[in-house]
C-alpha cells in the first residue's frame, strides 16, 4: 500500500492524489505539513509536499512520483506509446509547471502569508507569465484533452497548475491567464468533472 504524505490544500498533493486515483493504485493519506525536520527531509529533501512511501522507501517530487507510477501501474497509460508524442506531453506539462505555475508561485507569500511582494518582482512575474502562458498555448490541443485525444499527465499539470497559478496571477498581479483562452477555460471545466479530480476536490472540502 502506498502512503501519500502532505496536506489536501496543496495543489501538488492534489495532483498526485488524482494521479494515484487515475492509476487505480491503493493508497492511504498521511497528514504531513511541510517541515524542515530531519525525519521529514528524509522523505522529501526540500521539506515539501507531496511525498510517497512505498515499502519503507520514500520518494518526493510529483514528476518523479508520476514516473514511478507510470512504470509500476502502466494501465491506464498517462503517456502516449510513441516516444516522441510522450515527450511532447511532458513538454507541455513542464512548461505549465515551470513557466506558469512556478512563476505565479513567486506571489504566494503575498496572498497566503500577508508578506508583500515587491513591485519589481510583480513586474517580472507579469512578463514571465505572459511568455509562459503563450508557450503553453502553443502546445495545448484541448481536443478534448490538454495534449490531444487521450487524458494524459499533462491534463493534471494543466488543471492543478492553472488552479493555483491562475488564482495567484489574478489576485496578486492582476493578470487573467484565461483571458483570450476559451479553449483552455473549457478544458478546465471538463477536467473539473473528471471523477478523479472531482473526488480530490470533494475530499478537500471535507
Ligand atoms: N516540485 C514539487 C513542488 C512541491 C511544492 O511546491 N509543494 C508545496 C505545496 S503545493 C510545499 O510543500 N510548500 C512548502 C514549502 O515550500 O516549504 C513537486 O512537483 O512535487
Amino acid at each position: 500500500m502506498i502512503k501519500l504524505y502532505g496536506l489536501k490544500m496543496s495543489n501538488y498533493y492534489s495532483l498526485t492524489k488524482a494521479l494515484l486515483i487515475e492509476k487505480g493504485a491503493e493508497f492511504e493519506e498521511v497528514k504531513a505539513p511541510p517541515s524542515q525536520d530531519e525525519a521529514y527531509l528524509e522523505r522529501s529533501p526540500m521539506g515539501k509536499m507531496p511525498s510517497i512511501e512505498v515499502d519503507g522507501r520514500y520518494l518526493s517530487e510529483s514528476f518523479a512520483i508520476f514516473h514511478y507510477l507510470e512504470n509500476t501501474h502502466p494501465e491506464p497509460a498517462l503517456l502516449p506509446a510513441d516516444a516522441f508524442e510522450a515527450a511532447k506531453v511532458l513538454e507541455l506539462a513542464l512548461h505549465m509547471k515551470l513557466d506558469v505555475e512556478l512563476v505565479a508561485r513567486r506571489c504566494l507569500p503575498e496572498l497566503l502569508f500577508n508578506k508583500p511582494v515587491s513591485d519589481e518582482t510583480k513586474e517580472q512575474v507579469r512578463d514571465d507569465l505572459a511568455k509562459g502562458i503563450k508557450a503553453v498555448e502553443r502546445l495545448l490541443v484541448c481536443d478534448p484533452f490538454a495534449a490531444g485525444s487521450e487524458f494524459t499527465i499533462a491534463d493534471l499539470y494543466v488543471f492543478y497548475g492553472m488552479g493555483l497559478g491562475g488564482m495567484l496571477a489574478k489576485n496578486v498581479v492582476g493578470v487573467d491567464l484565461l483571458a483570450d483562452q476559451p479553449d483552455l477555460a473549457a478544458l478546465l471545466g471538463r477536467l473539473a468533472e473528471r471523477p478523479s479530480i472531482a473526488r480530490v476536490a470533494a475530499e478537500q472540502r471535507g
